[in-house]
């Protein structure tokens, strides 16, 4: 059976889920596509030679009757209305990061699952699926290092925008680290801190860049993550988990090693696409598989995403007051309690 697939947002990742579900993956095809720009829709539907209608809006996508399962790849604060209007469908969605813009968003899509009584939204926390984080949680969970203490990480982007601002350090990017984390070492967070260090001078004026963001977990690892936006030299994504008996560092992606004119050198990535490439695929291949097969989508759930909207609304305001922020979730439903730790 083939997947019949809409896409919501035919920007930069939704073409790039578009070409995947086309070119390189299984069981799924484009059958619907809308942006509120439609020249860009029409053109994602030419560039990738689809057989699929452009509809006007989200809403005329999701009642597409040949549409099983929608992909929500537009601007973060429109992915709210899309999810809801999927999952009031019965349908299937797959939505980008972040799942909704507030922790108060997030919930109502919480809702709106349980009262369809079955997981119908996976989001897209790609990094789940890259097997460099995989072979961490596999050294985590079998206490090959003992007890995690401490965790340092590090998320760069070699540029941003200009209108990329200082919240969206948090909300954009940090949202990475605050969903993989936290599977990694099933454990929540507890409160979190963000110090400012001296600002360079290739962010923009309004753009506070780079910062430290620390997070203490229920049991009390520390995380420190420096999230700096305009490295300059590439996309590099660092992760070091120190334990009681040993230390497990992210592989770095693999790449030739050079000699040469006397530098022994290797190459570092400068696209996000590129890094995570093999996740994005498993992600969705999983989201299609998984429905097929159980019914219901097997990745990271609407309860994640509310735990990184919680998460992230706590770090903004610590932004703010440059004090050490709570993070307040409420009880975890008994509807998200059953599923495993994914591991792929
Ligand atoms: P983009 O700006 O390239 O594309 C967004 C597209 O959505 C635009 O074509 C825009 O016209 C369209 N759009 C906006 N509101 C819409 C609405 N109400 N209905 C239909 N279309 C609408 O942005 P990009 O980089 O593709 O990001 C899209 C989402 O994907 C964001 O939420 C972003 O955070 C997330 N993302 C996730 C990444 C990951 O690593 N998992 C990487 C890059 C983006
Ligand atoms: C972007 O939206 C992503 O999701 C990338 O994975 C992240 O590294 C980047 O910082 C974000 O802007």
């Amino acid at each position: 059976m083939t997947l019949k697939i809409g896409v919501i947002g035919t920007g930069a990742i939704g073409r790039e889920h578009i070409k995947r579900i086309t070119n390189t993956l299984a069981g799924g095809k484009i059958v619907a596509v809308t942006d509120v720009n439609q020249d860009a829709a029409k053109t994602a539907v030419e560039q990738f030679g689809l057989d699929a209608v452009v509809h006007p809006d989200d809403k005329a996508l999701v009642a597409d009757h040949n549409v099983d399962a929608v992909l929500v790849t537009s601007w973060g604060p429109a992915h709210e209305q899309s999810v809801l209007a999927a999952i009031e469908a019965g349908k299937y969605v797959f939505c980008e990061k972040p799942l909704a813009t507030t922790a108060e968003g997030c919930m109502r899509i919480v809702e709106a699952e349980i009262k369809q009584g079955k997981r119908l939204v996976q989001v897209g926390f790609m990094r789940r699926y890259d097997s460099g984080y995989v072979q961490l949680k596999q050294a985590i969970d079998s206490h090959y290092i003992g007890e995690p203490l401490m965790i340092r990480c590090a998320h760069r982007n070699p540029t941003v925008d200009q209108n990329y601002t200082t919240d969206m350090a948090i909300t954009d990017t940090l949202i990475h680290e605050i969903d993989v984390l936290h599977w990694l070492i099933n454990d929540d967070y507890k409160s979190v801190q963000v110090v400012f260090p001296k600002k360079t001078i290739l962010a923009s004026a309004h753009l506070q860049d780079p910062q430290i963001v620390m997070m203490e977990t229920n049991s009390g690892i520390i995380i420190h993550v420096e999230v700096f936006v305009n490295c300059q030299y590439g996309y590099d994504i660092q992760c070091e988990v120190i334990g009681e008996e040993g230390i497990v560092h992210l592989p770095e992606v693999a790449s030739i090693i050079t000699r040469k004119e006397a530098k022994l050198g290797t190459n570092i990535l400068m696209d996000w696409k590129q890094r995570f490439i093999d996740a994005y695929d498993k992600e969705l291949q999983d989201f299609m598989d998984s429905i097929k097969q159980k019914g219901e989508p097997n990745g990271p759930t609407a309860w994640d995403g509310y735990i990184a909207a919680v998460t992230a609304d706590a770090c903004v305001k610590a932004q703010q007051t440059g004090e050490k922020e709570a993070v307040t979730l409420v009880e975890k439903p008994n509807f998200y309690r059953n599923e495993k730790a994914q591991i792929v």
